[in-house]
């Protein structure tokens, strides 16, 4: 039998993200066409065709093909799963909420298209995540997708989105910007599970739903993405500090500087980076029990988030 190792050392991870990637965008074309009015369409694809490591759809994809599905019957959840990202970034990063001017390389949807239509093209990509997650013309003739596991699935995603997920840590971010004391771990891991975790969850969640996934490999898979939400937004508050302190060529970067507590700020350079390693560690051990194999590309993803550089 081959070992989680040896299966991990011959797993082209970089082929397989490039081409989960490609496919995905491809997906992603063709749902959104540039149908009439154009501009609410034309801003839809601006934010969403252009940029994005494509983590959350590959996520989805990997999960679906573990438990015995296949990338055509992942794909319409894939495609559903990074429109909701997309849509929370296009809102994060309105005036009213993070006020950003930019995201992925480009001006953000309202700067290049008016508040307005940004705050409708977020609205539609919410829509259309679910009619293209729902809609069974997007599903193979060969291998259909059982009407339960489908409306299973978009139960799943409208929880993670709504008021007790994604909502909810934008809220409690929201609240606690500007304070002036430092918020506490507990609050601070609030945030992180709702506003990135839960989403990561989602489209593990998902995938293996649609693939038909047994209940306790969909909950072994669940816990495996809980640990890498966590460690996705650890790693960016480690990479924020890093980054900026190596630019700016100094010990305190712009993290240290900054009101935004996170897991540095509160814990330390040296504890942040075990709590990452504890979460790596755990999220691999969700995997066993698994064939190993047929785990690798999930196993590397856990990888790629915790070593990733941006
Ligand atoms: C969902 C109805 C609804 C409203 C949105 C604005 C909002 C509520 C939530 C904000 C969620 C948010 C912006 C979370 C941060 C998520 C995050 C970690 C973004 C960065 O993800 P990457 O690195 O980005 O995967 P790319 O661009 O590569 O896709």
């Amino acid at each position: 039998a081959t070992s989680t190792a040896e299966a991990a050392a011959e797993f082209d991870f970089k082929g397989y993200m490039l081409g989960k990637a490609a496919a995905v965008n491809r997906a992603l074309d063709l749902a959104v066409p540039l149908a009439y009015p154009e501009r609410i369409h034309e801003a839809m694809r601006y934010s969403l065709l252009v940029g994005g490591k494509r983590v959350r759809p590959v996520l989805c994809i990997a999960a679906c093909e573990l438990v015995g599905g296949d990338e055509d019957q992942a794909m319409p959840s894939a495609c559903a799963v990074e429109m909701i990202h997309t849509m929370s970034l296009i809102h994060d990063d309105l005036p009213c909420m993070d006020n950003d001017d930019f995201r992925r390389g480009q001006p953000a949807c309202h700067r290049a298209y008016g508040e307005p239509v940004a705050v409708l093209a977020g609205d539609a990509l919410l829509a259309l995540a679910f009619s293209h997650l729902a809609d069974p013309a997007n599903y193979p003739p060969a291998r259909p997708i059982p009407p339960y596991l489908l409306v299973r699935a978009v139960g799943e995603l409208a929880r993670c989105i709504g008021s007790e997920g994604l909502v909810a840590g934008q809220v409690v971010d929201l609240d606690s910007t500007g304070v002036t004391e430092s918020i506490g771990l507990d609050l601070l891991e609030f945030i992180h599970i709702h506003k990135t975790a839960i989403l990561l969850e989602a489209s593990v969640v998902i995938g293996a739903i649609i693939g038909g996934g047994l209940d306790r490999e969909v909950e072994r898979l669940r816990q495996y993405a809980r640990c890498i939400g966590l460690l996705f937004q650890v790693v960016d508050d480690i990479l924020d500090l890093t980054k900026s302190s190596s630019e700016l060529g100094k010990t305190a970067g712009k993290d240290l500087a900054s009101d935004k507590t996170t897991y540095p700020k509160l814990l330390g350079l040296e504890k942040s980076r075990e709590l990452a390693g504890d979460l790596l560690r755990d999220a691999k051990l969700h995997l066993q029990g698994f064939d190993s194999r047929k785990a690798a590309p999930l196993l590397h993803l856990a990888n790629y988030i915790a070593y990733r550089q941006k």
